[in-house]
């Protein structure tokens, strides 16, 4: 069945046809097309089309789709059974391997997305701390709990409002724009004694990627410790890419509280957040923090992220890097040489280019980059077999899997687009 086909019969029985809005694919107003399979650094259409992918579920195929021992891993997890509903080895066993190589998450608690890492890190934070404020930065995105709706990235920017949502739950949430630590002191300096925490993508990576300006990172540690607030970083895209210590064991900075997903699931639907073991201990049934899940900790899926981390010790990250920095770099001069005003965000292996004449240091910047030129990049990219993110707004991601002739392949794609 083609990929038109599917989408008319999803979209009967799926709003917009989709189980999460940015498969749309609206934003580089096109439809999206229907995965059959997926191997390496390349997905195969329903027909037939094959794709150099640089989407990678959104982040947490580092490894590439379908690597061996991931797959090897979970064909065995799953001749033992699929779920529980009791304790095994292998939650614990993932456990001890984050917590050996982020050694802040000392106590952590396994979830089944991102999204319910951070409401439950966020309820963690307010019972422990007995406050009940937020301070969190517009663009960022930690999945779609009410609390953290207000002014968010990804595709949530395109929801004004966001209906839905009780205004008795935002008036909690602070705002400040990303890199903006004088705002975060102003809201200390009104309401220092209500902050439970302050959440933040260490690197943002939902208006876009962008970067910390220097101090940024180390100004909110300092005051959330001088305030008695907890500092929780977002590692959900950031974890075991940015090193394999993630954002915190890149720029030296210790968050109380941390939250994970897409890579520790290895393409399974995991999510955890951990961190001190004080804090944590106020979690049921320990302590009166409640937070509980069918599936958390579910055999096959911690099968794939611990298979998932013990290959990832074994690549080499910062040949990834190099390799990723010049490819981004001649992506952009390409465009450049095409008469496009460019900025390029990029750090380990992720990076965004935007279609704007200033640098992007924070939501405002990315708002106003020119969505419909990157459209017209994303389609031309698109029709040539290479699959980009499909927003200006989001990341693009290499992987181990991706060679050589892949990033020359899609350089090559790239010189043949007119705008
Ligand atoms: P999930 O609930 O989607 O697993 O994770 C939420 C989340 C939390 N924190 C950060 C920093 C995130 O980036 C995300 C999810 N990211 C988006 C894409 N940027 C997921 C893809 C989608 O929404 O379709």
């Amino acid at each position: 069945m083609d990929s038109k086909t599917l989408y008319a019969r999803a979209q009967r029985v799926m709003p917009g046809g989709v189980n999460s809005p940015l498969r749309a694919c609206r934003y580089v107003n096109s439809e999206p097309v229907f995965i059959e399979r997926a191997e390496g650094a390349y997905l195969w259409d329903v027909e037939g089309r094959k794709y150099i992918d640089y989407v990678l579920s959104w982040g947490p195929l580092l490894l590439g789709h379908c690597h061996p021992d991931v797959a090897e891993a979970v064909y065995m997890a799953v001749n033992k059974g699929t779920s529980y509903g009791a304790p095994c080895e292998g939650e614990v066993a993932l456990a001890e391997e984050i917590n050996k190589l982020v050694p802040s998450m000392e106590m952590m608690r396994m979830v089944s997305s991102g999204t319910e890492a951070t409401m439950s890190a966020l309820r963690l934070a307010r019972g422990y701390t007995g406050r009940n404020k937020v301070v969190k930065f517009v663009g960022n995105y930690h999945g779609h709990n009410d609390a953290f709706l207000a002014a968010a990235g990804s595709a949530a920017q395109i929801v004004p409002g966001t209906p839905g949502v009780p205004e008795g739950v935002i008036q909690y949430t602070l705002l400040a724009q990303y890199n903006d630590l004088e705002a975060v002191k102003a809201h200390f300096e009104q309401s220092g004694d209500d902050i439970a925490c302050v959440i933040v993508e260490p690197v943002a990576g939902n208006m876009g990627l962008v970067l910390p300006k220097d101090g940024f990172l180390q100004g909110l540690r300092d005051l959330c410790t001088q305030y008695g607030a907890l500092l929780i970083f977002d590692e959900v895209i950031t974890g075991f890419r940015l090193s394999i210590g993630g954002a915190q064991q890149r720029f030296g900075i210790t968050p109380d509280l941390t939250t994970m997903g897409k890579i520790i699931g290895g393409g399974f639907p995991v999510g955890c957040f951990g961190g001190k073991r004080e804090i944590m201990e106020h979690m049921a049934p320990c302590g009166g923090v409640f937070q509980a899940g069918t599936l958390s900790g579910n055999p096959v899926a911690m099968a794939s992220g611990l298979a998932t981390l013990k290959a990832l010790q074994q690549c080499d990250y910062d040949a990834l890097e190099a390799r990723t920095t010049k490819f981004a770099s001649e992506l952009c001069n390409i465009l450049r040489e095409k008469g496009q005003a460019i900025a390029l965000n990029r750090i380990a292996s992720v990076y965004t280019l935007y279609f704007s004449e200033v640098p992007v240091t924070n939501m405002i910047e990315s708002s106003a980059c020119n969505g419909d030129l990157y459209a017209a990049f994303w389609q031309q990219m698109h029709a040539q077999g290479v699959n980009l993110a499909p927003a200006g707004f989001e990341c693009t991601f290499t992987s181990f899997a991706h060679t050589d002739e892949d990033l020359e392949q899609t350089l090559e794609a790239a010189r043949k687009v007119s705008f």
